[in-house]
């Protein structure tokens, strides 16, 4: 990866990756997009920014031309929950951004990264452990769009030779930019709260397990990922990968330990709730440790630690 495009660069992910990748490939190697603009954000004003809608694929070549791109890494992407109330939408954006993005980075011999998600999953696969190859027969429309997105860059792969790459990812838990509209944001917005309010009523049900992951080994997979040698990749979209699990009373007990007056209790959304009831509840990732030596440090407790200390001096719980 010598000079990178990242569509949603102003996201979740996005945010926090152009800064990692700026520092490590050079400020003028990354090339920050988003469909918004914000001005003060550090993504728009410490580097190279330009503004794009993932469905022009006009704009999206030119850019990459323009720059002399080989790595296209695609973000922008509607999540689970907010998927949900615009279901047509969905479709629309996930597939018909993924699909310009892998016609120009075959038409410009990019490599390109995607991330799918525990999402791909359903109902119907294996719930402890499920393994890398299994049934995915998702319910959500997000779920839908992974899994076909999943396919379709290993059809781009297997007829045109584009390089794709990609992971599921669990839940992600950061404290820089908070997630839009996902299933597993419960387990952000309860560090919020905790300090905030020293209260949360978690919108996810008592014994709900999921997998998650912070911040800092998310991108640590996706650049792993990225620089792996192609040659011992035997899968590649996606990769399950997973650092912890735990359901609502075990990150409550976490924080506890850190802010022992915290009050935690439920006020459960039917919604994301029958999502989170057809999502695994582990992961086996042993086909990403294998094949590309996929790792993380963080666990539950070393996660809370350091999401409390980094909130708290970002001012969170500091007069509101
Ligand atoms: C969501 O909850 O929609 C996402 C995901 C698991 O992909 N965080």
């Amino acid at each position: 990866m010598k000079k990178v495009l990242i569509t949603g660069a102003l996201g979740q992910i996005g945010s926090e990756l152009t800064s990692k990748l700026r520092n490590e490939y050079g400020i003028n190697n990354v090339i920050a997009t988003d469909i918004r603009y914000i001005e003060n954000s550090e993504v728009a004003k410490d580097g190279i920014f330009e503004t794009l809608d993932v469905m022009d694929i006009d704009s999206m070549a030119l850019i990459a031309k323009k720059y002399n791109v080989d790595t296209i890494i695609h973000l922008a992407s509607l999540l689970s929950a907010v998927g949900e109330q615009n279901p047509q939408f969905a479709w629309k954006l996930n597939m018909g951004g993924l699909t310009n993005v892998l016609e120009v980075c075959k038409e410009l011999n990019c490599k390109l990264f995607t991330p799918s998600s525990i999402a791909a999953f359903g109902a119907s696969s294996p719930k402890d452990l499920t393994p890398q190859d299994t049934i995915q027969r998702p319910s959500t429309m997000y779920g839908v769009t992974k899994v076909a997105g999943e396919l379709l860059c290993d059809y781009y792969f297997n007829k045109y030779g584009v390089d794709t790459r990609g992971v599921r990812f669990p839940g992600l838990i950061s404290y820089v930019t908070p997630p839009g509209g996902g299933t597993t944001d419960y387990a952000v917005d309860i560090y919020y709260e905790a300090l905030k309010n020293k209260k949360y009523d978690s919108f996810i049900a008592k014994g709900t397990k999921m997998d998650m992951m912070y911040m800092p080994d998310a991108l640590a997979a996706i650049v792993d990922l990225i620089e792996a040698d192609g040659s011992k990749l035997i899968h590649r979209n996606a990769f399950n990968i997973t650092a912890m699990n735990f359901d609502p009373e075990e990150i409550s007990a976490e924080i506890k330990k850190h802010i022992p007056d915290f009050e935690f209790g439920y006020n459960v959304d039917p919604v994301r709730q029958a999502i989170a009831e057809s999502w695994p509840n582990s992961l086996d990732a042993s086909c990403a440790v294998n094949e590309w030596g996929f790792k993380f440090e963080y666990d539950l407790a070393k996660m809370t630690k350091d999401m409390l200390e980094k909130l708290k001096s970002k001012g969170i719980g500091i007069n509101n």
